[in-house]
């Protein structure tokens, strides 16, 4: 602002602009073939939900056709996607998972 440092000349005061790291939304997609209780339990072992919370989600994306499971760095989110979609493929479940900047 004006006068800021009583006339002394002196810039006490700088703003920047915050620079934060972009964010990736991981969505989980329906299919017709993969369980319900497996879907359930990749909500629970990678996403850190209740089963309660996971059972709710996973409700959501059979009847939506796909939901937002969680948002992070672009690091963790490439992380998550591999890692359910190895955990499928593993099962031979078809399910899908994919990420998308915010
Ligand atoms: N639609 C699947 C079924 O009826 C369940 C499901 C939910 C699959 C969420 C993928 C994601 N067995």
């Amino acid at each position: 602002g004006q006068d800021q440092d009583g006339g002394t000349g002196v810039k006490l005061e700088t703003r920047t602009r915050t620079q934060r790291p972009p964010l990736y939304k991981v969505l989980i997609l329906n299919d017709d073939y993969t369980p319900m209780e497996f879907v359930v339990h990749v909500l629970e072992r990678f996403f850190g939900m209740s089963h309660a919370q996971a059972f709710d989600l996973m409700l959501t994306v059979h009847k939506k056709g796909l939901a937002v499971v969680g948002v992070y760095s672009y690091e963790i989110a490439e992380t998550k996607v591999a890692l359910v979609m190895d955990f499928a493929q593993r099962h031979q479940h078809p399910l899908q998972c994919t990420m998308e900047k915010e």
